[in-house]
Order: C-alpha cells, then sequence, then structure tokens
C-alpha cells in the first residue's frame, strides 16, 4: 500500500494552512525543494568531485566561500527566479538583497543561509541550507531594503534542508512544524515526521564550550548547572544539525555572545529567525538571553544574534541567571 505523502501533495492537501496563496507558497517551497535535491547530489558526491574546498573568495561575514556555499546559493537563486512567485532574495553569500525582475506581481522575498556549516563540507559532517519566507512591504516597482528588514514575527513560512544521513527538509507556516525525508530512488521528499513536537524536558545541552571563559556569569552558572546534573554534552559544529537534533530530542542549543563578540557569530535573519520560528510552532522557545529572537528588530541583512533555543524550561532557565547574575563579574 502506497501510503507516501509526497511534499507536494502535503502542500496542496494543507494549502488552506496558508491564507495568502493559490499555489503560491507551493511554487516557492516546491522551487527551494528543487534546489535542495541538486545540492543534495551535489553534497553527497563532494569528495568524490574536485568541488570541496575553498572557493577563493570571501562572503559579507569575511568567511572563506566554500565552493559548494557558492554552488548552493546560484542554484536557490536560478530555481527562485523561476519560481515567478519571487520578488527578491537575501542570503549570506551576497553582501546586499538581489531583486528579481520576474513577470506579474510576485509577492514573496526568500532570505536564506544556502549551505550552513560549509567548514564543515570536507570532513563529511551534516550541513544545511535555511530559509525564511515573507510578503513584500514595498509598493515599488523594484523590492527595497524593508522588505527584508521585517522582524521574525512577519515570516509566513520557514524551514530548513539538513544534508546528513538521509536529506530531511523541515518546515512551518505557523501551522505547526513538519518533516520529509528525501527518497532518491523517486527524487520526491516524503512525509516522515508529521507534527514534530519538541520535548519539553531533556537533558542535552549543547553550545562550544571552548569559549566559555568568555561568557557572561549567568550562561557559565547554567552551564556549571548542566554539568552537575550530567547532562548530555553534544555539539555538531553546524547549527542546522544541532537545531535538528534539539528539535527532535529536547535540549538546548547555545551560541551565546561574549566580551570580545557581544553578538555572537549566528545571524538573525538567515539562521536564527527561521529556526526559531520553526522551533516555536514544535513547542520550544528561542532567545537572545534576554527576550524573544523573533522579535528582535532587524536593522542590517548580516547582523548577528546570541542565541538560546531549544526546549522552553532551559531556555527560561538560562534567561534567568542572566538576569540574576547582570553586571556580576
Ligand atoms: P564555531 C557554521 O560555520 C556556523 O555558522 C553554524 O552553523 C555553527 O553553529 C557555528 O558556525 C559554529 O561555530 O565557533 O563553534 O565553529
Amino acid at each position: 500500500m502506497n501510503n507516501l505523502i509526497t511534499l507536494d501533495e502535503f502542500i496542496i492537501r494543507r494549502q488552506k494552512d496558508f491564507p495568502f496563496a493559490s499555489g503560491e507558497l507551493s511554487g516557492l517551497l516546491r522551487d527551494i525543494g528543487l534546489a535542495s535535491k541538486i545540492i543534495s547530489r551535489e553534497v553527497n558526491k563532494a569528495g568524490l568531485a574536485d568541488i570541496t574546498g575553498i572557493a577563493g573568495n570571501e562572503n559579507s561575514s569575511g568567511e572563506a566561500q566554500q565552493k559548494l556555499d557558492v554552488m548552493a546559493d546560484n542554484l536557490l537563486i536560478s530555481c527562485l527566479k523561476n519560481s515567478g512567485e519571487c520578488c527578491g532574495i537575501a542570503s549570506e553569500e551576497n553582501d546586499t538583497f538581489v531583486p528579481i525582475h520576474s513577470s506579474g506581481n510576485a509577492k514573496y522575498v526568500v532570505i536564506f543561509d544556502p549551505l550552513d556549516g560549509s567548514s564543515n563540507i570536507d570532513v563529511n559532517v551534516s550541513i544545511g541550507t535555511i530559509f525564511a519566507i515573507y510578503r513584500r512591504k514595498s509598493t515599488s516597482a523594484e523590492v527595497q531594503l524593508e522588505d527584508f528588514l521585517q522582524s521574525g514575527t512577519e515570516q509566513v513560512a520557514a524551514g530548513y534542508v539538513l544534508y546528513g544521513s538521509s536529506t530531511m527538509l523541515v518546515y512551518t507556516t505557523g501551522k505547526g512544524v513538519n518533516g520529509f525525508t528525501l527518497d532518491p530512488s523517486i527524487g520526491e521528499f516524503c512525509l516522515s515526521h508529521p507534527d514534530i513536537k519538541l520535548p519539553e524536558k531533556a537533558d542535552i545541552y549543547s553550545v562550544n564550550h571552548s569559549a566559555y571563559r568568555e561568557f557572561e556569569p549567568g550562561v557559565k552558572k547554567f552551564i556549571d548547572d548542566c554539568i552537575e546534573d550530567a547532562f548530555k554534552f553534544r555539539y555538531i559544529g553546524s547549527m542546522v544539525a544541532d537545531v535538528h537534533r534539539t528539535l527532535l530530542k529536547g535540549g538546548i542549543f547555545m551560541y551565546p555572545g561574549t566580551e570580545k563578540a557581544t553578538n555572537g557569530k549566528l545571524r538573525l535573519l538567515y539562521e536564527c529567525n527561521p529556526l526559531s520560528f520553526i522551533v516555536e510552532q514544535a513547542g520550544g522557545k528561542a532567545s537572545d538571553g534576554r527576550s524573544r529572537i523573533l522579535e528582535q528588530k532587524a536593522e542590517k541583512l548580516h547582523q548577528r544574534t546570541p542565541v538560546y533555543i531549544g526546549s522552553s524550561q532551559l531556555v527560561e532557565k538560562v534567561e534567568k541567571l542572566i538576569q540574576e547574575t547582570k553586571g556580576n563579574n
């Protein structure tokens, strides 16, 4: 009995969940799904072809671009250009936004990290694509920066693709979170994780311990308590993989600020906002240590934010410890 539900079928069945669309979301997700299938194919043969290693350029954050980063960015842009539903994109790999002069009156902008965790590409550790979809606000002929600098609460959809032991696409339109696993034999993403709920309690914490000394007192106290309570420590170094594990098993992923980098390393628009939307929709929480990530004001395309994301109880505990020890050194 073929009870497979493909991504396309699922989106069409759930069309009522997406109030704006007469198939617009379907088109956008289908195009992102197509780009992801091609990226998955390229990532899975990275070790065989001469496409791993540094591309020789730097991205807007001054990080060395890996060849697969550039390939993934170009693929997503061309698939979104063809969708007819997207009027502009912004991505980690482009200093500024890219208007898309599509026919008709495309209403959506897409912001993405084409290949998050790229520093792990050459050692075959899971990496991912992260995307956020907004309705444009401007009424001019071409999209404006304001269309991209919207608060995370304005996202109409968000998701990620994890290129791991299998390739999974996980997304939300604000009506829960669903996960799809790519079946390469038929080239379809098939529903494998319906209605994902993030476990309320779990004894897993995830942070780059090497920066412990630079964390603020409340964060250090939280980590000390995790160790005291014999929590499991897991850290992959790819945000998509660490957050995906947190989504399915619970716990907390943290990338705190430090004295040298008060806003941490991770970007608000194309890493923290989409993943926070998903985690909240699955029943978890996402904070910058003091307030909800999704309500943070977006002032620059590549702005960074500290992030504490996962089981509500753990996020609330680290917020409380940060508040209680504010000013202590
Ligand atoms: P660190 C990958 O380069 C990334 O942007 C995220 O995917 C990941 O969570 C973080 O950086 C890892 O940073 O400082 O631990 O190497």
